[in-house]
């Protein structure tokens, strides 16, 4: 067994009591009242899911165990000419709560090395597919493949104890987060470069090996490392975390359940806004000559859009109400790397206008942006042009935290989740009692 693996056991051994104790004892303290609006209104801020993991406070934005991005940042192990923490030191970080050291994140890599080997008939199934699908369906669809792999519902099947459930997943959890960056890389060089593919590289770690096989040269390391953190985890309530922690809480394995998190990821409201960020811009370029608008120009394909009756994407969040701390570290980081790319500089501008705009409409909570405004930037800049693609790579990152977050639901024992539906005449029959 792994370091890794060890100080989760004794991790959620510790754990246990705490649940059991919060359950069987304090089973009926309140914590939170629905109201219809929340009812109608996609259960916003309704209090009913746990997660040590991650808290996004609205004001702060998330916290990965307590700490902020910039402190989660500085405090992970880097190696040798990495600017970025290593994805395998903040996986380790996020399931466990501890910050590993660099002994232990390497294990971490040599454990996610030793299971990286994709099954063949994964790549058969993608080169079946036609060509133009989108890679969100590609990626969601080369997981589900995998679904025969599963150590957990083949354990399962064999009369596994309840107990030992979280051993099972995670071990899924490892499988197919060492696979990731492989076919995430793969559907993007058939899709997009030729159909030409690049073999992974023993010697790198995570983010290093994804950049390698994407044909993309340093610092494109960096910023994969980079963007996985930053996209791994969003507490609990988000579409891509909730989809994958519901579907696991029937004890459908994680491949699965990882599956059905991206379908969700791939929504334009969640994952998919960050390819329509880049569409947006775009097309103001396009309308534009190629030439940068002006701030007056933007303002007015602000309004345009939102008197088109669509949404603004990158801005506005269900549950933040200031700029995210996602897209600041990003922002950060094109204010080092790209200080005078012209899409940064637009981005700036955007950032500079929408939130008026916004206000003056009215109508969302929330006029700040979201991690998806600045992502595609970066992404552009270092030569992954196709848009399309960027809601995978979120995905790679997302992983970490949602698969991290079930084997947790396994370790605690959480159970089968199943909200209670009323319909619209109760609605109405509370509404009137007032
Ligand atoms: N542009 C225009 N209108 C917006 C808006 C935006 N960026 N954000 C919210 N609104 C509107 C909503 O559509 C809603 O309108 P209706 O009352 O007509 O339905 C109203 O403002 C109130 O919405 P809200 O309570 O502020 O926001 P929600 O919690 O309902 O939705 C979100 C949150 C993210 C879906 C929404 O802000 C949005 O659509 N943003 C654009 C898409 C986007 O960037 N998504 C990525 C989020 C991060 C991620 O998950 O990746």
């Amino acid at each position: 067994t792994t370091a890794l693996k060890a100080k989760l056991f004794e991790k959620i051994e510790a754990f246990r009591p705490r649940t059991q104790k919060l359950n069987k004892e304090f089973g009926n303290v309140v914590i939170d009242s629905v109201n219809i609006g929340q009812a109608i209104g996609g259960a916003r801020d309704v209090r009913c899911l746990v997660t040590d993991i991650s808290y996004l406070d609205p004001q702060e934005g998330i916290r990965f165990r307590g700490k902020t991005i910039p402190e989660t940042f500085a405090a992970l192990p880097r190696k040798a000419g990495f600017e970025q923490p290593t994805v395998e030191s903040f996986f380790y970080f996020l399931l466990t709560g501890d910050v590993p050291t660099a002994e232990q994140a390497l294990e971490v890599e040599a454990d996610w090395r030793s299971r990286a080997e994709v099954p063949a008939y994964v790549f058969d199934v993608l080169r079946a597919m036609p060509r133009d699908t989108h890679p969100m369906t590609m990626f969601s669809t080369a997981v589900l493949a995998m679904q025969r792999e599963s150590v957990f519902a083949h354990r399962y099947a064999e009369g596994m104890k309840k107990t030992d459930y979280w051993d099972a997943t995670y071990e899924d959890a490892m499988n197919l987060l060492a696979k990731l960056p492989h076919i995430a890389a793969y559907i993007y060089r058939m899709k997009y470069k030729g159909d030409t593919h690049i073999e992974p590289d023993a010697k790198l770690d995570f983010g290093g090996n994804f950049a390698h096989m994407m044909g993309i040269a340093k610092p494109y390391d960096d910023v994969s490392r980079m963007y996985f953190i930053l996209h791994s985890d969003h507490e609990s309530g988000n579409v891509s975390a909730h989809t994958t922690h519901l579907v696991a809480s029937a004890l459908s394995d994680p491949y699965y359940a990882f599956s059905a998190g991206l379908n969700g990821l791939a929504g334009p409201l969640h994952g998919l806004a960050n390819q329509e960020v880049l569409g947006w811009i775009q097309n103001v370029m396009k309308k534009l000559g190629g030439k940068i608008p002006t701030e007056e120009e933007l303002k007015a394909f602000l309004w345009d859009t939102l008197k088109g009756g669509q949404v603004i994407p990158g801005y506005g969040h269900a549950v933040l109400r200031k700029t995210d701390p996602r897209y600041t570290a990003q922002m950060e980081y094109c204010q080092k790397h790209l200080p005078d790319d012209p899409l940064f500089k637009l981005v700036n501008m955007i950032y500079k206008v929408a939130p008026g705009v916004l206000t003056e409409h009215g109508k969302t909570k929330n006029p700040w942006p979201n991690v998806d405004a600045q992502s595609g930037v970066i992404q552009w800049y270092y030569g992954v042009r196709e848009w399309d693609f960027y809601t995978v790579e979120f995905g790679v990152g997302r992983a970490l935290g949602v698969l991290a977050n079930i084997v947790w639901d396994r370790g605690l024992g959480y159970a089968i989740e199943r909200p209670k539906s009323v319909t619209t005449a109760m609605l109405e029959q509370w509404a009137a009692a007032g």
